[in-house]
């Protein structure tokens, strides 16, 4: 429940952005294609992206063209093609023990605080976490993570500011497998994926952690943040040829007016949404959860409407 609420809260500004107009635009009588025209235009400059909202107001025109349907009619039948277009993502396979997880992402995105959330979030289930400050390139990034390592009473693992990423990896998963932990997550300096050598140095890391065992690091999951709208399906996908990415993280959906882009990257990439972030609070991490999303898209107007 409060999670649930959470979603819808930190949702608000994406809701306005997409629901303020579009609910002057749709139930003011008949569905035409002008005002499914005018719909595209609208939810494209919500950021759900060009495609999303070719496929949204391609369902409404399939259910309702020359119909007049009420406003929570068509809602309804929006909500649930964005729906459609959503997957949750599968479970967690928790292959091994420690199950090692790299966190990978453009500066800024949020990595080094979803690594603390995710400390906090496995701890509280009962797991053993140790954190890997494999960023020893940004000043202050180690102790950034020590003090979230303190927070969820992690273990941590670091080299000195400036030594080898790839070294820190290595003894960290060493350590992990010592120390009998569950699970190990490694940060990472950020990146842009169109830096050369930053991408050779993260490709060092994974062989490096390889040589403990052909199946580390188990996941590599990228962290989006949700402000950066249509960019980040270009970015992602070239993350994605670089490394296996198993998972998605879209950070920063409180506050943002763009988190409709969650509709675009599950529309436009094929690797799952597992987590968002939804402020800055060790608590405000959630698994992604399709229904909640949309509820906490489309609810409150469906509410409005139910007697
Ligand atoms: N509102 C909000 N802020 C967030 C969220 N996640 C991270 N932040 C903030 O975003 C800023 C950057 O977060 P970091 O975790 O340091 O990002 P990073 O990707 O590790 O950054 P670099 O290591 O410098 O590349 C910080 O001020 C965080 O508090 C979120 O879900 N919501
Ligand atoms: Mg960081």
């Amino acid at each position: 429940m409060a999670l649930f609420s959470a979603i819808r809260s930190g949702l608000s500004k994406t809701r306005d952005a997409i629901l303020g107009e579009l609910q002057g635009i749709v139930g003011t009588g008949k569905v035409t294609d002008e005002l499914l025209e005018q719909l595209e235009e609208h939810l494209i400059k919500a950021d759900v992206g060009v495609e999303t909202a070719f496929a949204l107001a391609d369902a409404l025109r399939e259910h309702a063209l020359g119909k007049s349907l009420t406003q929570k009619q068509i809602l309804e039948i929006l909500s649930t093609e964005a729906s459609n277009l959503l997957t949750d993502p599968p479970p967690m396979e928790w292959k091994s023990s420690p199950h090692i997880i790299l966190i990978i992402g453009v500066n800024g995105a949020g990595k080094t605080t979803t690594i603390g959330k995710l400390a906090h979030h496995f701890s509280a289930q009962g797991k053993k976490v140790m954190l890997a400050a494999g960023d020893t390139f940004r000043a202050a990034a180690i102790e950034q993570l020590q003090v979230w390592a303190e927070r969820s009473q992690a273990e941590f693992v670091r080299h000195q500011e400036g030594s080898d990423p790839a070294a820190v990896a290595y003894d960290a998963c060493a350590a992990a497998q010592a120390r009998n932990c569950d699970v190990l997550l490694i940060d990472t300096a950020g990146r842009l994926h169109n830096k050369g050598h930053l991408m050779d140095e993260l490709r060092k890391m994974v062989r490096v952690i390889r040589k403990h065992s052909p199946e580390y690091p188990h996941d590599i999951w990228l962290v989006i943040d949700g402000n950066t709208g249509q960019n980040t399906i270009n970015q992602t996908k070239i993350f994605h040829e670089s490394f296996p990415l198993t998972g998605l993280v879209v950070t920063k959906l409180d506050g943002t007016a763009r988190g409709g882009s969650v509709l675009s990257i599950a529309n436009n990439l094929d690797i799952p949404i597992r987590w968002v972030g939804m402020g800055e609070k060790i608590e405000e991490l959630a698994p992604f959860d399709k229904t909640e999303y949309i509820n906490g898209l489309f609810a409150q107007a469906l509410d409005n409407e139910t007697p």
